[in-house]
């Protein structure tokens, strides 16, 4: 007899109408489908508003590179994608509201600058997966905005460094998910990445480390012997802002102060309370050194910050502020004398001098500070903005004081986690954040009123690269976890449903791939259940439906050449056999091998 799995999932696929889904994620505040289609053929041209040049010629440069077709405009048109510009000062529209209408002659996209990109973002998404210079696209209007503002992914480009090409290719990657916010990590004890013209020695010394950690090879320490370095000069950095801002993307850089800031105290030891030389740190974890909280080396921070602040346009800039040792502030004569001098009772309370003297400065050129969590230990000005990553206390303290907050707690939003338990899963820090927990999120801390709330900015989640060290591992650890990062930061709470996310997951699966994108392709699950002894039926799914199934029973790995799963089956196992299993998809591309639990 056989036993007939019906995954919850397929029930789920049916959503069509015109005999297409529709697979918009994050999903929108509201769709109506109708009848009929928007045939789309080289002859379609982009109609648009004098200001919305830059939202054409995106739109434009996308249809050309994925479908081979450069519809921009031209006169007597009877088939058309227009942009239309809202006049703000008709109607007060959310910052990136949309509305688009697909009729049988034209689609129309109407909203803010920022509105009409979010708009061509979900039209892309009515598209298909695959070159084509012809296709349907259905009848349908929609109108949309985003939950949160801040709408977060954090890079980590100190640990290990990538290319101005990646960088960009993240901020793309965030944009077709409507995230807006990249927080760019440039500094840390492992390597100093930003050109900082007055002073030379901090990249031509601190982006340079003598070699890393092998893996997690901490005691006894085994290095790789390769020198590791990289560094992004400031017509680098305004290349990629400037690709950032058409992309409505704003980036949030990252100085670290008065921790985490090893690799500039080895370019210039003086920054260090006790002049001592260090080196750039080649292993993972915490440095005890730290920055020395006097005059002189607050005033080189603030130059610093000079030309970080000239660089990015965006309002706020991330002065860390986590993790800071205290021991060479405990032992050094000058913090005993600031300390009395500025009546500083306690070392968290050297960190606030230290972080506030900064913030004034800050907000003295014009612009906003946010920090990790630690800063509001010793105390924080009312106008700081706190990064949550200790849990969620952080964030509800802060919302409670009035301070703005961003919510990246590590439970749910660190994608350097690893995404499943399986001992096949590539190295990862540590943790468990599969993608069913990221979608689970939910930004607003209960403990918060509705009036607190409105200082919850949105949420982020950030990607520390200590065992991550190229684009293609940086892809797999994002996706598809993002895409279900997006959902929560930008979908109306109400829209969330983790099994019709699935279902409009499996188009997101053939975008990833046609567009060029590393995702972890999901592993197998395997059910056995028991019929008689030693007799079971066996079931084979997973989140991704058009996956082929390969199977062993003799403990090997399986492969392509080994049994293939086709639907569930009777199967005999002696107490000691299991099952191990493999998902591969069209493109050739695998999951992780799964094992059967008994
Ligand atoms: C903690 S999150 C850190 C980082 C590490 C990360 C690893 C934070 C503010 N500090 O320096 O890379 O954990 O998950």
């Amino acid at each position: 007899m056989k036993y007939i799995f019906i995954p919850l999932i397929i029930l789920l696929f049916s959503f069509k109408s015109n005999g297409q889904t529709l697979s918009i994620i994050p999903q929108p505040v509201s769709i109506e489908q109708q009848d009929g289609v928007f045939s789309f053929s080289p002859q379609v041209k982009i109609v648009f508003d004098e200001d919305e040049f830059m939202n054409a010629n995106y739109l434009n440069t996308y249809l050309a590179k994925y479908y081979q077709v450069r519809p921009l405009v031209q006169p007597n048109i009877k088939k058309y994608i227009a942009l239309r510009l809202l006049n703000s000062k008709q109607k007060s529209f959310s910052p990136d509201e949309y509305f688009i209408s697909v009729t049988t002659d034209s689609i129309v996209i109407t909203g803010t600058d920022a509105g009409i990109f979010y708009g061509i973002q979900t039209l892309l998404q009515l598209m298909p997966a695959e070159m084509k210079m012809q296709f349907d696209i259905p009848c349908v209007t929609i109108h949309d905005y985003p939950r949160f503002s801040w709408r977060g992914m954090h890079l980590d480009c100190s640990r290990h460094f990538f290319s101005v090409e990646f960088v960009k290719k993240y901020i793309d990657m965030m944009a077709y998910y409507k995230m807006n916010t990249f927080h760019w990590h440039l500094t840390d004890d492992q390597g100093w990445r930003i050109e900082i013209k007055q002073y030379p020695k901090l990249t031509e010394v601190g982006s340079h480390r003598k070699e890393t950690m092998v893996a997690k090879n901490f005691t006894p320490y085994i290095g790789d012997k390769t020198p590791y370095d990289g560094f992004y000069s400031q017509e680098q950095i305004k290349e990629i802002v400037k690709y950032a801002t058409l992309r409505h993307v704003t980036i949030v850089p990252e100085i670290e102060m008065p921790g985490h800031s090893q690799a500039a105290i080895a370019a210039y030891p003086e920054l260090a309370c006790f002049g001592m030389s260090f080196d750039v740190l080649t292993k993972w974890g915490g440095s005890d050194v730290v920055l020395c909280p006097t005059p002189e080396v607050i005033e080189f921070y603030e130059n610093i910050l000079d030309e970080v602040m000239a660089l990015f346009p965006g309002e706020y800039i991330h002065v860390g502020g986590d993790e800071v040792p205290e021991g060479h502030w405990k032992k050094s004569k000058q913090v005993t004398e600031i300390m009395l001098k500025e009546n500083i009772k306690t070392y968290p309370g050297v960190e606030a001098y230290f972080i506030n003297t900064i913030e004034k400065y800050i907000i003295s050129k014009g612009k906003k500070m946010i920090g990790w969590d630690e800063i509001l230990d010793g105390g924080v000005s009312a106008n700081a903005s706190i990064m949550s990553w200790r849990g969620t206390e952080g964030g509800i303290a802060a919302a409670k004081h009035g301070n703005y907050a961003v919510m990246t707690p590590g439970d749910f939003c660190y994608f350097d986690h690893c995404q499943s338990k399986n001992s096949m899963e590539p190295l990862c820090i540590g943790g468990f954040l599969p993608l069913e927990k990221v979608y689970s999120y939910e930004p607003v801390p209960t403990e918060l009123t509705a009036e607190q709330s409105i200082y919850i900015l949105g949420a982020q989640a950030n990607v520390w690269t200590e065992y991550l060290a190229t684009p293609e591992q940086i892809e797999y650890m994002i996706f598809p976890r993002m895409i279900a990062l997006s959902e929560v930061v930008w979908s109306q709470k109400t829209k969330k449903d983790w099994w019709d996310f699935v279902g409009r997951l499996q188009y997101h699966f053939s975008l990833m791939e046609f567009r060029g994108i590393n995702y972890r392709v999901p592993e197998p699950e395997i059910q056995l259940r028991p019929l008689a002894e030693n007799k079971f039926t066996l079931g084979i799914t997973s989140l991704k439906q058009n996956s082929d199934f390969y199977y062993t029973t003799d403990g090997t790995n399986p492969t392509s050449s080994s049994l293939k799963y086709s639907e569930a089956i009777e199967i005999t196992l002696t107490p000691t056999q299991k099952i191990k299993a493999i998902a591969i998809i069209k493109s050739g591309k695998k999951s992780i091998v799964t094992e059967s639990g008994k």
